[in-house]
């Protein structure tokens, strides 16, 4: 009988173009016989062909030489940016609300599902580098839609450190590592960083959004997304808008605090990485709306003095509020990290009818670069075919051949005009779907120069700055102070000072006095118009969807308190984890509970609330002290219950702080409130008297 074929080991098929499914009998693991990749079995995998038992390994041992051979080249190259990275599959839902101003179908309709994979990742370190570095996020969304692949390639920043994609290598190039010994890996702490950004104050206003709690994010689940260009719409009547992309998280926008992103990069370098496969495998799905702010199309493609074509600005959100036009839910993780996650292929010219791009040369340079690279990242031009990569809609192109080719091209005219395949296939009319670039006159000298308004570097710096509360705009301050303070050259800390005090007097002062350094004098923007949209702070209680509530119980503890607790939380999407001293089971007469975090092996970052169980009085261990001093710290909800309380006390903790809730029993005054200091992320109340206790 022959060999089950397996479908892993088959040419992709255009009707999956997403690629494999993870239902038990197409496993790999699952085939009759271990065999060759040319389908010869095995009879044993474990011993090379020698003679004798100690003599050299003969030449002719065709399973050994493919086995390393293969293994040697198992390797691509990692991304030049955005090399760590993780990803899932999920749905985009359009509302209808944006068929006014796109003819895009998958946008358009309202209700349309379009099937999707998004890949979150990091910008500066390596494949293996950790998830909670203080870092850009890429947030990039292929859309496998009825018209063709459309790739919105965003960022959770909305502003970018350049202005012309020219200066691409000189901005990374300083980020990363220095050249010489490799370090620092994945990090902006450093002397070239700092140099570049010091002298090119076009990237003041990115750098900003780089040093605040936007640099480091609680999860993907709870971080924007931004397609940061001004992209140009067009309806079906042919009426033009541009518009600017936002995904916002149903979450809320939340972050952690930077000791918490330092203690994670350490403890579990995969936070967010764990996060995002966890979730979705415990039915949790990552939700983010699409929204977009339209503007009308003018010839100056300006708005309200704001020049679209700028990647370093924005547009306020009180002056263009964002229009929601769909949902994205990112509900199935990928089966194989290296044939999903790692050869999917994003291109900022992957573009469908109805959505066109504009001239910001920042834009222009990335329409080249993004094919470019994966000719050398993924060995050819055929990319296309990887199956992660494949579009949904019908392929019929005149490309052929090349590195990699898994399609049996039929047919001998692969040109066009022809007769001998009887003239196929033939070109489209808009009418049919085809892609017709907008005519649009295109006239102007050539030159190497920007437009004068791209000459401002300061004000929406200082906009967003002054837009912060109290607490984010300390973030700041801290992370600049830490970073200089990484710098070894004098004059690069002070040429930073310098460009500080030109966004804000007091950040200036705040982050020299850190240094011990003078304050220089600037030219700050005067009567800055703020834009309280830039706040992370939520106005009142948010979802706690998949957010960790950890809940310290020992022998002897209320658990069917702690079960009680436990259908509260995950009848909220969040998720429950019992800490003990040991692992193991905890029990108190028919009542059990298994332990699921012992406290030799975890930290407070783990946990967005910590509760201690009824019962537990007495307890004390130097790691449940520290954890409950890191919460309080970091400004994280405490809670307990019962005698419980005694167990904070004991541990210095100020249980009437603001964020601390306590009770009688698992109630639902109780958990409401417990809830509530959860959804609100932090108690940013009891910072000042965090600060003041340090
Ligand atoms: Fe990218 N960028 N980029 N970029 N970028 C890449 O493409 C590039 C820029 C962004 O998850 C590369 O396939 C240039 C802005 C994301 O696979 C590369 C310029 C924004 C990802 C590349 C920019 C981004 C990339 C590396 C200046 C936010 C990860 C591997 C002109 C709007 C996509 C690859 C993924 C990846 C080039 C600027 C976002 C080399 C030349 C601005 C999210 O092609």
């Amino acid at each position: 009988m022959p060999p089950r074929r397996k479908r892993d080991q088959s040419a992709p098929e255009p009707a999956s173009p997403t690629g494999a499914t993870s239902t038990e009998d197409q496993r790999a693991q699952t085939g009759d016989y271990l065999t060759t990749a040319q389908g010869v079995r095995l009879p044993d995998t474990d011993h090379s062909l020698k003679a004798g038992t100690r003599g050299p390994t003969l030449m002719e041992d065709f399973h050994l030489r493919e086995k390393i051979t293969h293994f040697d080249h198992e390797r691509i190259p990692e991304r030049v940016v955005h090399a760590r990275g993780a990803a899932a599959h999920g749905v985009f839902t359009a509302n209808g609300n944006a068929a006014s101003v796109t003819k895009a179908a998958f946008l358009a309709e309202k209700g349309r599902e379009t099937p999707v994979f998004t890949r979150f990742s990091t910008v500066l370190g390596s494949r293996g580098s950790a998830d909670t570095v203080r870092d850009v996020r890429g947030f990039a969304v292929k859309f496998y839609t009825a018209e063709g692949n459309f790739d919105l390639v965003g960022n959770n920043m909305p502003v970018f450190f350049i202005q012309d994609g020219i200066k691409f290598p000189d901005i990374i190039h300083a980020g990363k590592p220095h050249p010489d010994r490799e370090i620092p890996q994945a990090q902006t702490a450093h002397d070239t960083f700092w140099d570049f950004v010091s002298l090119h104050t076009e990237a003041t206003h990115h750098v900003m959004w780089a040093m605040s709690d936007r640099g480091i994010p609680r999860s993907y689940r709870t971080m924007e997304g931004f397609g940061v260009h001004t992209f140009r719409l067009v309806n079906a009547d042919g009426a033009t808008a541009l518009v600017k992309f936002h995904w916002k998280p149903v979450a809320g926008i939340h972050s952690l605090t930077w000791e918490e992103a330092q203690l994670a990069a350490g403890m579990d370098p995969d936070f967010h990485r764990r996060d995002l496969a966890d979730s979705i495998e415990a039915g949790a799905p990552f939700e983010y709306d699409l929204g977009i702010q339209v503007m009308s199309d003018t010839e100056d493609h300006t708005f309200e003095g704001i020049d679209l074509l700028d990647p370093t600005k924005i547009v306020p959100e009180e002056l263009v509020p964002v229009r929601v036009i769909g949902r994205l839910t990112l509900n199935r993780n990928p089966t194989n990290f290296f044939a999903e996650t790692e050869q999917v292929a994003f291109h900022t010219g992957n573009l469908v009818p109805g959505i066109e791009v504009t001239d910001d040369p920042l834009m222009q340079a990335r329409l080249f670069s993004y094919l470019d690279t994966q000719l050398t990242r993924l060995g050819g031009p055929n990319f296309t075919q990887i199956p992660i990569n494949c579009p949904h809609a019908a392929v019929n192109d005149n490309l052929r051949d090349g590195m990699h080719q898994m399609a049996v091209h039929q047919g001998l005219a692969p040109y066009l005009p022809n007769s001998v395949d009887g003239g196929s296939p033939q070109v489209a009319t808009e009418g049919e779907g085809a892609y017709v670039h907008l005519p649009r006159r295109v006239e102007g000298r050539k030159q190497r120069a920007n437009p004068v308004s791209f000459s401002d570097h300061f004000s929406q710096a200082a906009m967003f700055y002054r837009s912060l509360s109290p607490v984010e705009r300390m973030h700041i301050i801290q992370a600049f102070t830490f970073e200089l303070a990484k710098c070894y050259e004098q004059a690069i800390r002070e040429r930073m000072l310098a460009n500080l005090a030109n966004i804000d007097a007091e950040l200036c002062e705040r982050v020299a006095a850190g240094l011990g350094l003078p304050a220089p004098s600037g030219n700050a923007p005067q009567d800055t118009v703020v834009s309280p949209a830039l706040s992370q702070i939520p106005p009142g209680p948010g979802p706690i969807t998949g957010r960790v509530i950890g809940v310290v119980a020992a022998d002897g503890a209320d658990l069917s308190g702690v079960g009680k607790l436990r259908r509260a939380v995950e009848a909220k999407g969040a998720i429950l984890r019992v800490v003990a001293p040991t692992g193991g089971v905890l029990k108190k007469g028919r009542s059990q509970q298994t332990v699921e975090r012992a406290l030799l092996a975890t930290r407070s970052i783990e946990y967005d609330a910590i509760v201690i169980a009824d019962g537990t009085a007495g307890l004390t261990d130097m790691k449940l002290s520290v954890l409950l001093e890191e919460m309080f710290r970091h400004c994280k909800a405490i809670a307990a219950w019962g005698d419980g309380e005694q167990v904070l006390r004991d541990a210095g903790i100020d249980v009437t702080a603001p964020g601390v809730v306590l009770g009688e029993s698992v109630a639902r005054p109780f958990t409401a409130a417990l809830f509530d200091a959860v959804g609100l992320h932090r108690a940013w109340d009891r910072a000042e008297q965090v600060m003041a206790s340090h």
